[in-house]
């Protein structure tokens, strides 16, 4: 069996099948799944809403001069370019808007907002994002991308910062959308992931894979070498065994690029520890999490060293996770030397 294969074929559609949207899908999801029944479809559509403006804003933003950095500091006192304020701020607008959203929290911004409380009864939402993963990338025309999380409020949380602390195996939906060369959303709500490409003659993001798998295993490993030096001694002794058996090695830069590589043609993306980040660099809410929940779904795995990332139970919102995902056959290699 070709190993690069993935586990189980996904179904293909051709273009005469290409007339199911984001929204189409998600109500056709929560009609097929009552338990999932709410607003989710509302909170679906306000998210591929904010995809197709960043979308438009990174396509025009060297002839609109909103290339560069602020002068501003985020949260995590990383620089800000203008579009990570301008994807926050279009994100926290249509998410604002739409009445199943209890509370939002960002990378931007350093508490959760909260938006509206929950009567008894009512079916309300946490959104988490990453606006604009990457955006070191924009000035070079490299791929960039949003990231989110889904999870339920539970009104009797007490606080929105301990509403949001839930482990990932509570998401209820997570998905990315990568502005590359086309403007990709691809989405779990727990059965399955699916892809949608946005057709920009028509505004909309068309259903162009069912069921996605992750290839089983791709000799291809994904990480930032310039830190080996300082990637505990496991991580080197992995790169030192895919290097002396054929792996090529792929980085964007950018994890939803990096990511979305692996989901549709195999391998691992490795962000470790570092003397810079002696707890990795990635978010975990906002970044591992969705990741890990897709990769899963796909038939992909997902760890923090020896941790399943979905089972880590958070103890802050912008708190840093390593991260080692992707095949699952790579995903063991990599733990095997740890
Ligand atoms: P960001 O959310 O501030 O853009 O940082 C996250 C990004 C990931 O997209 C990417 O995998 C990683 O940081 C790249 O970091 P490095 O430049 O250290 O390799
Ligand atoms: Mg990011």
């Amino acid at each position: 069996m070709d190993p690069s294969a993935p586990t189980t074929p996904a179904r293909r559609l051709t273009a005469g099948d290409n007339l199911t949207t984001i929204q189409s899908h998600v109500l056709a999801v929560e009609a097929s799944h009552p338990s999932q029944a709410g607003s989710l479809s509302w909170i679906l559509s306000a998210l591929s809403l904010s995809a197709k403006v960043i979308a438009s804003k990174i396509r025009r933003a060297r002839l609109n001069d909103v290339l560069g950095s602020l002068d501003s500091e985020n949260v995590q006192g990383e620089r800000q370019e203008k579009l990570d304020v301008i994807a926050n701020e279009t994100l926290l607008r249509c998410l604002g808007e739409r009445a199943g959203v209890a509370i939002v929290a960002s990378e931007e911004n350093e508490e959760p907002i909260l938006l509206r409380t929950n009567t008894e009864g009512e079916r309300k939402f946490i959104v988490l994002f990453d606006p604009l993963d990457g955006s070191a990338n924009l000035d070079g025309c490299g791929g960039v991308g949003t990231i989110f999380s889904i999870l339920r409020h539970d009104r009797r949380a007490g606080s929105p910062e301990k509403a949001v602390l839930q482990p990932g195996v509570q998401q209820v939906a997570a998905g990315y959308v990568l502005y590359g060369p086309s403007t990709v959303f691809v989405l779990t709500m727990g059965h399955g992931v699916d892809m949608f490409v946005l057709d920009p003659a028509i505004g909309a993001f068309l259903k162009v894979e069912a069921g996605l798998k992750i290839p089983r295993a791709s000799k291809s490993y994904s990480c930032n070498e310039g830190n080996r030096l300082t990637f505990p001694d496991g991580y080197q002794k992995y790169l030192d065994w895919a290097q002396h058996n054929g792996y090529s090695s792929r980085y964007a830069g950018a994890m939803v690029a990096d990511v979305h590589r692996i989901l549709l043609k195999g391998g691992v993306f490795l962000y470790p520890p570092t003397k810079k980040a002696p707890a990795g660099k990635l978010r975990l809410m906002y970044e591992a999490n969705p990741m890990a929940m897709i990769i899963e779904q796909a038939g992909g795995k997902a760890f923090a060293g020896k941790d399943r990332i979905l089972e880590i139970a958070p103890e802050d919102l912008h708190q840093r996770t390593s991260v080692v995902l992707g095949s699952p056959a790579e995903v063991d290699q990599v733990l095997a030397h740890l």
